[in-house]
């Protein structure tokens, strides 16, 4: 039985912010909290009821923001912590809750911990890191190198598992497990509703093991900050590699006391041999693997969250789907088969108006860190062609490009110059020009987020997959009571679907078609209410993927 907190959370559906480059309200051409204000109706007119921010503390921005040097207050170019305070009750007022972004693993190296820490090893500092005269394993830095560097002042090698300013926080020391409870607590008591956890599986580490992940302290850390009844009512995702079952239950379980719920990757090799490299494939395989968790989870009861992109990936349309002339039908396909399902859907700023992967021809029109050491690398070995080429398919800056409001000068983001330049195809793509079109992706956002809202299947709702691995297709049901629901995608060329019941009409369809069954165009999906059934539909893992009921299905 699914516990009530978790019900609760089922109702959440969270639109990811990243700051600097969702509204500018000053000028200065970083996005900002007030600029976030500015577009409250523009939200909640789409139906999202939740909102997740990116850092926003003060920070020296390598890594932008995720390099935090005060936990407690805002970073100017974002606004201030009255802006803040200012955004948290004009969601409440909304009845919209607010996620902050939680960095727990590491600090920014000009944070006053490490200050102190590199002056003074025998203060009170001094073991708020990790520090050894010779690095104790081979790691390698997430973006590149080793993870060990030597800083002179104090003579020792530190930590860190991202950029060399971000430096990895010893939580052996219970005094810094302490500190980040507090910032919990602070937080908290400002009123924000939950966090999101930045590499929560890193703070626990063996420095014997090859991976700084999951280290034998894991479970009890994660309890120490979010096992606490002050923060019981918060909603706490964390960011993790987790990719097996039984460590899922460890984490998400009610009675663990630990996470809501994780973010898996299991999905992100979409599309990529590896970051930088594309790899051919298709929706088939997004498919197998949101069914495979999703299946899982309702067996253990647990909630997931629903995504397909983020602030660190290349747009998912881009990647597996049709960003051109399909654009609109694969953004509605995807938004299909993944936020109707059960969990809680995150849309990431930008996909609500089918945001695709931009092109640029030189490396200075981008603006991130492990962009720039990726690309260094490459040249070692490739033409410098060859390495923008990778850049441009794999750079975070794929997702970090200022949203396109409208079709003005730097298309209604910044009165300024923006941080990064603009989406290079923000004249074709923006909120403005969504809206106007016959085929809007923002509408069918708007459609699919009212009817997932406006019924407890799609909440709730047991969810049983049809069709069947090899289909070029995704058909499952989600039904709850007596109600039953279908949804069909299709993922190949021209393919006639047919249905093993009878549906009424579609209420959601992409290109607007009138029965569910019979030939549907590339991407195209709708969504119906199954007509009366003879029996409650089960479980699909009750089911092996290829019943009898699916062989219904094969197209004649
Ligand atoms: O990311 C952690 C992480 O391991 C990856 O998502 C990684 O950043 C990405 O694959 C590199 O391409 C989190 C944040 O989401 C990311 O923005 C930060 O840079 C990182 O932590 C460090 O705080």
């Amino acid at each position: 039985m699914l516990c009530d907190k978790y019900r609760e959370y089922l109702n959440w559906t969270v639109y990811q912010i990243y700051p600097r480059s969702f509204m500018d309200s000053n000028g200065d051409g970083v996005g900002d909290i007030r600029g976030i204000l500015q577009k409250l109706d523009y939200l909640q007119a789409l139906g999202v009821n939740a909102l997740w921010l990116c850092p926003v503390y003060k920070s020296p921005n390598d890594d932008n923001g995720y390099d935090i040097s005060d936990y407690r207050d805002i970073r100017e170019d974002f606004g201030t912590l009255q802006d803040l305070d200012d955004l948290i009750a004009a969601l409440h007022q909304r009845g919209m809750k607010l996620i902050m972004d939680l960095v727990p693993n590491h600090t920014s190296t000009a944070h006053p911990w490490f200050r102190e820490s590199r002056e003074d090893r025998d203060g009170p500092y001094g073991d708020y890191y990790y520090w050894f005269d010779e690095p104790p394993n081979d790691w390698q830095s997430v973006f590149r190198g080793s993870a060990w560097e030597f800083d002179p002042v104090r003579g020792q090698y530190y930590l860190h598992s991202f950029a060399v300013s971000q430096a990895d926080l010893n939580w052996e020391n219970p005094r810094v497990r302490r500190e980040m409870a507090d910032i919990v607590d602070f937080w908290t008591a400002r009123g924000v509703d939950g966090f999101r956890v930045d590499v929560i599986d890193m703070i626990s580490k063996d420095l014997q093991k090859t991976r700084g992940t999951f280290g034998p302290r894991l479970h009890e850390y994660i309890r120490g900050l979010f096992g606490r009844e002050n923060v019981s009512k918060l909603f706490t995702v964390g960011e993790s590699g987790v990719n097996d079952m039984e460590e899922l239950i460890r984490h998400c379980a009610a009675e663990r006391k630990e996470l809501t719920t994780l973010f898996l990757f299991d999905h992100m090799g979409c599309g990529r041999a590896d970051k930088f490299t594309p790899k051919p494939d298709s929706l088939k395989t997004l498919r197998d693997r949101l069914v495979y968790w999703q299946e899982a989870a309702e067996k253990h009861d647990l909630i997931l969250t629903l995504f397909t992109d983020n602030h660190d990936q290349a747009p998912m349309i881009s990647r597996i789907a049709d960003d051109g002339e399909k654009r609109y039908e694969s953004a509605a396909a995807l938004a299909v088969m993944t936020y109707l399902l059960r969990g809680v859907p995150f849309i990431y700023q930008g996909q609500e108006i089918g945001t695709v992967s931009p092109r640029y021809d030189s490396i200075d029109d981008f603006d991130d860190v492990e962009t720039f050491n990726a690309y260094r690398e490459f040249l070692g070995t490739m033409t410098p062609e060859k390495a923008l080429e990778k850049i441009n398919f794999g750079s975070r800056d794929n997702a970090r490009r200022p949203i396109a409001w409208d079709g003005s000068a730097n298309f209604g983001f910044t009165t300024g110059t923006p941080w990064i330049p603009c989406h290079s195809r923000a004249g074709e793509i923006n909120a403005e020009k969504d809206l106007k079109a016959e085929k809007s992706v923002y509408r069918f956002y708007q459609a699919l987020l009212k009817l997932r809202a406006s019924h407890e299947a799609f909440i709730t709702g047991i969810t049983r997959v049809l069709s069947s691995p090899e289909d070029d297709f995704f058909v499952f049901t989600r039904a709850a009571g007596n109600e039953t629901w279908v949804a069909v995608i299709n993922f190949a060329n021209e393919q006639k679907i047919a249905l093993p019941f009878e549906c009424e009409a579609p209420v959601l369809a992409n290109l607007g078609r009138d029965t569910i069954g019979g030939v549907y165009a590339p991407y195209e999906c709708a969504v119906a209410k199954a007509g009366p059934m003879k029996s409650p539909m089960a479980r699909s893992q009750d089911r092996p993927w290829a019943n009898e009921d699916a062989s219904l299905m094969k197209t004649p």
